[in-house]
């Protein structure tokens, strides 16, 4: 393009060329380095979005990007026809650092939600003995996955539901956060698996009661059923541990990965299970064209590395205290509530004259940080995690002028 490229621009070409599926707040983003963006004039923004916690390590975190292009430069994919001198190197990697007898790499979390009913459903079959075609996977009220139409199947959601049928079999909603309603749902011999998000992301970083993961893991194991915990947001060091589950010593049967996996740079994605359930896929059962090719091995490794090296979780949990008790200092009838854990947050936003959550986005925004509504009244905060001290208060100080703005 000769001419130079605005965001007035910029918009009106995604909104011309690109599917209507998507609400984005008007900002235009070109670059981006740690807790940073900047738009198309220059100006400067906290995200406190972090593209859903991808990013955790920053954008543009020099060591992940330096991996990529080295490996870029030398061998990106050869499919999973042959065996390339990347993979080996990556699933020893990731199965120790988790601690798993095995990995299945894939691409996008929605993926890696995929892979693991499969894999439910495969060794409910073939260890637990469950009829053909009877396999139930419980899942929660509020859940967010992806978007198949096997995993919005799974959801409560009439906005991902509608008119995306006729919808997937096999699968019941229970209330989150609710032990009872787990006890009773697993009373059916048929139910292979329960699928649950440590924190709801998707429902407005909805945060179960302390004790609910861990009762829940040993509801389940009473009952011989997978507990399978969908990390793809919680995980990698956002909410303060390595794993969202961490916080209270449950070990899932399947953890499913992604986002940050990548630090951003690719879509990576995985599930990690011991022997026992991941050897009951075979060859030719289940694949990816790009699972676990060698530019994602090398970035992967990468990232996972510089989340122990820069201990992001450490720092997720000092920042997201500060964070939060900083922001309850804010006096303002807008904030209805602030929630969350490590630098994973939301406050619910009380309207008021007529503004509302996505109004206070608009002029932080202005102000120089970006995050946005979910459910009309919900803000997700969600900085990369090698955000400092310095930078909290800074970014708590654009919080709240925008918000006392309205007042
Ligand atoms: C979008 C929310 C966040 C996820 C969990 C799997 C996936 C996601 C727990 C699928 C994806 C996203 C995708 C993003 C919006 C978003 C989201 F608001 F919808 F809930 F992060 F909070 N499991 N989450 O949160 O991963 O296939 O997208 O790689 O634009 O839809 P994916």
């Amino acid at each position: 393009m000769s001419e130079k490229l605005t965001s007035q621009k910029a918009i009106e070409l995604e909104d011309q060329y690109g599917a209507h599926n998507y609400h984005p707040l008007p900002v235009v983003l070109t670059r981006g380095e740690g807790v940073f963006v900047w738009d198309l004039d220059g100006k400067q923004y906290f995200d406190f979005l972090s593209a859903y916690s991808a990013v955790n390590q920053g954008h543009c975190n020099p060591t992940i990007v330096n991996a990529m292009i080295n490996q870029a430069k030398r061998l990106t994919l050869t499919s999973r026809a042959f065996y390339n001198d990347c993979l080996g190197e990556y699933e020893k990697y990731i199965t120790e650092y988790f601690g798993f007898d095995k990995v299945l790499p894939m691409n996008s979390g929605a993926e890696a939600d995929e892979t693991a009913l499969k894999l439910t459903r495969k060794w409910a079959y073939l260890k637990k003995g469950v009829p053909e075609n009877q396999a139930k996977i419980i899942v929660c009220e509020g859940n967010f996955h992806g978007r198949t139409i096997t995993i919005v199947s799974m959801s409560s959601d009439p906005e991902a539901k509608k008119d995306f049928g006729p919808f997937t079999p096999g699968f019941e909603q229970i209330p989150y956060n609710d032990i009872p309603a787990l006890e009773n749902a697993l009373k059916d011999p048929n139910v292979a698996g329960f699928l649950v998000e440590p924190i709801q992301g998707e429902a407005g970083v909805f945060v179960p009661d302390a004790g609910y993961l861990k009762k829940a893991y040993d509801v389940c194991k009473a009952n011989n059923v997978l507990f399978i915990a969908d990390e793809v947001q919680t995980g990698l060091a956002r909410t303060g541990k390595m794993l969202a589950c961490d916080h209270e010593g449950v070990k899932p049967d399947i953890l499913i990965l992604g986002k940050a996996l990548s630090g951003g740079v690719m879509p990576i994605s995985a599930v990690l299970a011991n022997d026992d359930i991941m050897l009951c896929i075979k060859p030719g059962e289940h694949g990816s064209t790009f699972g676990g090719n060698p530019l994602a091995c090398k970035v992967a490794i990468a990232a996972l590395g510089v989340l122990k090296d820069d201990k992001l979780s450490e720092n997720a949990e000092r920042m997201g205290e500060l964070f939060r008790s900083e922001l309850r200092k804010i006096d303002s009838e807008m904030i209805e509530l602030v929630r969350g854990k490590g630098l994973l947050n939301a406050i619910v936003i009380k309207p008021k004259n007529g503004k509302e959550a996505w109004d206070v986005c608009l002029k932080m925004r202005d102000n120089g940080l970006l995050a946005k509504p979910t459910h009309g009244h919900i803000i997700r905060f969600a900085p990369p995690l090698v955000i400092n001290e310095e930078q909290v208060h800074e970014a708590v100080d654009i919080i709240k002028r925008s918000i006392l703005s309205f007042e």
